[in-house]
């Protein structure tokens, strides 16, 4: 076993691919060189293991690794756990090598006392994304159907898996490689012409190859559009709830939670001084804080907390300001008001989207004045009752439409309707430098200089779009992109 095995190291490998814990079963993956044979040393039934087709299981035991000066006739070796082990013969296998799924009892023991075995018949442990990582060198999967397992694995809501089923199903695959055909025709077109313009000028010719580029570049802004919505579906949203103490934020905050029950809980590690939980709302995974009230306070506990809150929205997605129904529009909530547009809260592209919400509608309607009062950017506030429910559906379609305005609003309507798009910040970066090459190679045609200056830059697009795929890539990019897949995957 190497020291520090690398990406580049195809010795077998082994992972526990399901949580540790308590469960009925666990599957431990196995995948490289030799690795039926490798099992068959340490199983009950090796011949049967074996002899077993690709895409068939075999029921036995584990057992304990022997070495050779253990091994004494009349003392079998001891049995670690029963299993059943799934067997595929390359190619047909997720990594494209012959592997093998092991069905083990799911408690922490057995999974590793079957890890140990494993590691005594030859396996070492896998790296992140390794068995990811092998599938992609073998030409399993490009590279946006690698990074859509990650976002599978990760996906929070319904929508967010159905987005990352499309990539998962080669929907952004399909569309880059649209794309790239585009710009290598237009390529052709280039190059055959800077073979022959030498003497004979072809005005028609030279411009034959503009609507091709246009074409692919009109696709790619759609793609770069998508990116800040497909973002909000795979990453999440932060909302805070911000208001006057006792305006009724907490008992929002606990409404919300009953009532948008998500495949989201909360996060471990983001419990901070203020309460957050994870919600969805129309499919979108929302972290929903509740924060400390916001008034005058000498008060230095009662201070440090206000700052929190306030640096809390700053750094929010969308921000409920919640009015005290029952004590009705207050000085200090004017001056929050206030404060909040002059001040762009802090941050330098303006202030976070906020609804102002009224609540308490049970004890007194949202008064017709208070539109008055509310600033100009202020959206229409909303009447609420945390109390009865008054109110809480309007609250969560402002919601899903405020974070969807904040996050790409137009760009995002073609995305909706089945097309691809764009999740990670690496696809990002490449569309955008593909992007800016075809603006530059069609502004060099329309000032009708030397094709001979327009030819690489539409090659260096070429080249970027090849790399989201992974047709062209290095060691280096694969690492640092399957390093933050998770062990087993
Ligand atoms: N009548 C009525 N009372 C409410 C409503 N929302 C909250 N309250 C009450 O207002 C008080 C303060 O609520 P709380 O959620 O703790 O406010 P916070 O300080 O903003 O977190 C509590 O007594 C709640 O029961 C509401 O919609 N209607
Ligand atoms: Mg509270």
């Amino acid at each position: 076993m190497a020291a520090s095995p690398s990406y580049g190291d195809a010795s077998p490998i082994a992972a526990i691919a399901t949580p540790l814990g308590e469960s009925a079963l666990a599957v431990i993956r196995t995948s490289g060189p030799d690795t039926v044979n490798r099992l068959a040393g340490i199983f009950s039934r090796p011949g049967a293991l074996r002899n077993a087709p690709g895409n068939t299981v075999v029921h036995g035991w584990i057992l304990e690794a022997q070495t050779g000066a253990e091994t004494k006739p009349g003392h079998p070796p001891s049995r670690i756990d029963e299993v059943v082990i799934a067997v595929y013969r390359a190619p047909r296998s997720y990594t494209g090598e012959e592997s093998a799924d092991i069905s083990c009892h799911g408690g922490i023991a057995p999974v590793l006392a079957v890890m140990r075995a494993l590691h005594a018949a030859g396996f070492r442990d896998s790296l992140p994304g390794e068995f990811t990582f092998r599938a992609f060198m073998n030409g399993k999967l490009d590279l946006t159907r690698a990074e859509s397992v990650m976002e599978l694995v990760s996906a929070k809501t319904e929508t967010s898996r159905e987005h990352a089923v499309r990539r998962l199903s080669g929907a952004l695959e399909a569309e880059i490689q649209a794309v790239k055909t585009l710009l290598v025709q237009a390529l052709a077109g280039i190059e055959l012409l800077l073979d022959y313009s030498e003497d004979e000028a072809d005005p028609a010719g030279r411009s034959a190859d503009l609507p091709l580029l246009e074409e692919a570049l009109a696709r790619l802004r759609v793609l770069a559009a998508s990116y800040r919505r497909e973002r909000l579906y795979q990453g999440g949203a932060l909302v805070v709830i911000a208001g006057r103490p006792n305006a009724g934020k907490s008992s929002l905050f606990n409404l919300l939670l009953r009532e948008e029950r998500a495949i989201v809980t909360n996060v471990p590690g983001t419990t901070r001084d203020w309460i957050e939980a994870g919600i969805a709302i129309e499919g979108i995974p929302i972290r929903l804080a509740d924060t400390a009230g916001l008034h005058d306070s000498e008060d230095p506990v009662e201070r440090i907390g206000m700052a929190r809150s306030r640096e809390l929205l700053a750094g929010a997605d969308l921000a409920l300001y919640l009015i005290d129904g029952g004590a009705g529009f207050t000085e200090e909530d004017r001056a929050f008001f206030q404060d909040y547009a002059c001040s762009g809260n802090g941050r330098t592209e303006g202030p976070v989207p906020l609804i102002p919400v009224w609540n308490k509608a049970d004890l007194a309607d949202l008064p017709a004045a208070l539109r008055a009062a509310l600033p100009d950017w202020g959206r229409n506030p909303l009447g609420i009752s945390a109390k009865t429910g008054e109110g809480i559906p309007a609250l969560t379609s402002a919601i899903a439409a405020g974070l969807e305005a904040a996050f790409g609003g137009s760009g995002g309507a073609e995305v909706t309707s089945g097309a691809a798009g764009i999740a990670t910040e690496r696809q990002k970066e490449l569309i955008n430098a593909a992007v800016i090459s075809l603006e530059e190679a069609l502004a060099l045609e329309a000032r009708d200089l030397p094709l001979d200056l327009a030819a690489p830059l539409v090659r260096e697009a070429v080249n970027a779009l090849g790399e989201i795929t992974g047709e062209v890539s290095t060691a280096e990019i694969l690492e640092t992109m399957f390093s933050r897949f998770c062990v087993g995957k």
